[in-house]
């Protein structure tokens, strides 16, 4: 089994409801979910002209390849109804890869671990909750070592996921 770190992000609909109903659908994907982060409210990075998003992660267990994982994320996009849009624009929900142990990889498909984790209040706050001692294996630093490094002063805890 591996862990997996997921970054949810959601800005169009019902944000909190988007985020939660993926965690369901991931359980039903055969997910373990071992730990959650909290729901904050973060601006938009990217593109700027849009909704703020609500962001989340959780570490998950799973037994099979990444291309498998993408494509399981990719229907529970679809279930939960995001559709097709700009690149960085808004979406009802969004999956993304963080992580899968100490996993390096990089194709047409898929970059692990996700190219802009470090550099990203919306993904480090959360990871800081749940995994604050993972080393990223491309960095050799921790969460907690990028915390230091951004200002999340922007990045609010709405609730619990
Ligand atoms: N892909 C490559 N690596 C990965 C990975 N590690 N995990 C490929 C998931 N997908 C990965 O993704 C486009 C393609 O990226 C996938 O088909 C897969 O082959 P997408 O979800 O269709 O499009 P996207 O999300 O617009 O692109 P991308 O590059 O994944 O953007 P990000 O990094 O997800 O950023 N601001 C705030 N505050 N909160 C957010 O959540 N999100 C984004 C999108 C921008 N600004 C944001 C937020
Ligand atoms: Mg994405």
């Amino acid at each position: 089994m591996r862990t997996i770190g997921v970054g949810l992000g959601s800005n169009l609909g019902d944000r909190l409801n988007n985020l939660r109903q993926a965690v369901e659908l991931l359980k039903n994907c055969g997910f373990l979910v071992k730990d959650r982060s909290d729901v904050f409210e973060t601006p938009p990075l990217g593109v700027e002209e849009q909704p703020y998003f609500l962001n989340a992660c959780l570490l998950a267990e799973y037994d099979g390849k990444p291309e498998e994982i993408l494509r399981c994320f990719k229907k529970i996009e679809a279930r939960i109804g995001r559709k097709p849009r700009e690149r960085w624009g808004p979406r009802e929900i969004d999956l993304d890869i963080l992580f899968i142990d100490d996993l390096v990889l990089s194709n047409d498909e898929l970059v692990i671990p996700h190219p802009q984790l470090h550099k990203r209040p919306f993904v480090i706050m959360p990871l800081l909750q749940i995994c604050p001692k993972w080393r990223h294996p491309l960095l050799g630093v921790t969460v907690e070592d990028l915390y230091k490094n951004i200002d999340a002063s922007s990045v609010i805890r709405i609730t619990n996921l």
